[in-house]
């Protein structure tokens, strides 16, 4: 029996052996190993409640301001798990709206996705929804509606979902860092006209208030010497950050969740909105305290003061010792760049639609979650593709995919190489992108620009993958 076994593998073995690899294939298992293919539930339910609803909250500079919240907070609550353990949320709608939470950049299996009338019905106001799965990976992930989102998000639902490593590294302070800005009427409150011509035809709402974890005036206080962990993300409509941190050298370690391949000095990094950056800094002792300014610098000519990192000299600590978390298996796919593109999107705007304005992938404007037709795509799991972005309009366009990561290979033909994966690209006025990716979960996926006018205006599709 046992010597049978072994001629059957053997006869397999061959049979796989002898068949030429094609160069698809040949990528598609280099994946192996970069991170995993199924959850591994370890048993530990994490249960919780929450509630979307309006509040009015002292934010920005301390002012009341009315917004929408996930329990009465904005950033929502921090949902911090381990890896393996099986997030259980049980959410309820108070809103005037109906709404859902999508888990952005979490690897969900498909119906916990919250992609209204696809993946699930809207949760209508009064109703409940229970969104229950074990993430596959660790990392700093988001949550926020799918419903309406350019008016929803822009009110202040969405919160920080960050899955700890099963043993994660002793960082002195592990901390995030919201960035979000506001566009404010003159009654100091949110301006409540959502979708504007000028939002349309730009690059979105950029508001007039920049904040940081909903402040203006952010600070983190440490002590010298400390080693920390620092979790951005855009949370914002449309504004991009490109955050810089004037003598302090971060290196940053993740993107979008998951580790680069080796960590790598912070220079320019542009946060669109969806994007994560973890960053790995050791602050400087010193006798003295100091502050350090952090300063978006997107638009050089028009920086902004993000927050202040405030180092209290009088007790230095010594720098905790490991070594970098950013080791992860990212492959190079450098050859994807001579396998033709299965798919090309042109991205564009024309005039039309319930807007004025409609935003385009290949002359489609999505038409509402509940009139989505047929996928634009259909892929099989486990192969590899090469997608490619071609931005035919002068503005920005951050594209977002559900449910799966993806390598940028090229800008404009030119060969990127990145040390790490993604969950959102920014595409710069018309540019071109290339981006190689092995999908490994089956269902109806989303693919849409995260400038959230731009997604309500039409620039948003679905793929199926398959298998
Ligand atoms: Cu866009």
């Amino acid at each position: 029996m046992r010597f049978r076994l072994f001629l059957v593998v053997s006869f397999a073995a061959l049979s796989v052996a002898c068949r030429p690899e094609t160069p698809a294939a040949r990528l598609a298992r280099q994946l192996r190993g970069a991170y995993p293919e199924h959850a591994a539930p370890r048993g530990v339910v994490r249960t919780f409640d929450i509630e979307a609803r309006e509040a009015e909250l002292p934010l920005i500079d301390g002012g009341k301001l009315r917004v929408w919240a996930y329990n009465g907070q904005v950033p929502g609550p921090e949902l911090r798990i381990r890896l393996g353990d099986t997030l259980r949320v049980r959410f309820t709608n108070r809103l005037p709206q109906p709404t859902t939470i999508h888990w952005h950049g979490v690897r969900v299996p498909n119906g916990m996705d919250g992609v209204p009338s696809v993946t699930q019905p809207p949760v209508e106001p009064g109703g409940t929804f229970t969104y229950e799965f074990t993430p596959k990976d660790a990392g700093t992930f988001w949550f926020h509606p799918h419903v309406r989102s350019s008016e929803q998000v822009e009110r202040g639902l969405y919160g920080v979902l960050v899955v700890e490593d099963a043993a994660p590294p002793p960082y002195s302070r592990d901390v995030v860092w919201v960035l979000d800005d506001w566009l404010l009427d003159e009654t100091h409150q949110i301006f409540d006209r959502f979708n504007t011509p000028h939002d349309l035809m730009h690059d979105g709402r950029w508001g007039n208030f920049v904040t940081v974890n909903g402040r203006t005036d952010a600070r983190l206080d440490t002590r010298g010497g400390e080693r920390i962990r620092l979790r951005l993300l855009n949370a914002s409509n449309g504004r991009i950050y490109a955050p810089e941190f004037p003598g302090l050298e971060p290196q940053i370690i993740a993107v979008d969740g998951l580790y680069l391949a080796r960590a790598i000095p912070l220079e320019r990094f542009e946060l669109a909105p969806g994007n994560r950056l973890d960053l790995d800094i050791t602050l400087p002792g010193g006798p003295a305290s100091r502050s350090f300014p952090v300063t978006d610098q997107f638009y050089p000519a028009r920086p902004n003061h993000l927050a202040d990192v405030v180092v209290d000299g009088a007790a230095p600590t010594a720098p905790p010792r490991f070594a970098s978390p950013a080791h992860a298996r990212v492959p190079a796919w450098s050859e994807g760049l001579q396998i033709p593109a299965t798919k090309e999107f042109r991205l564009d705007a024309r005039r039309g639609g319930s807007y004025g304005i409609e935003w385009t992938i290949n002359g489609q404007a999505f038409a509402g979650h509940e009139h989505h037709g047929a996928p634009m795509l259909t892929l099989e799991r486990g192969g590899w593709v090469r997608l490619r972005f071609v931005n035919a309009s002068y503005r920005l366009h951050p594209i977002h995919l559900h449910g799966m990561f993806f390598r940028l290979l090229a800008r404009n033909g030119a060969p990127v190489d990145e040390p790490f994966f993604r969950d959102t690209v920014l595409v710069h006025s018309q540019e071109t992108i290339d981006i190689g990716l092995v999908p490994l979960d089956p269902g109806k996926w989303m693919m849409h620009c995260h400038i959230l006018e731009h997604a309500e205006a039409g620039m948003m599709t679905l793929f199926e993958v398959r298998g």
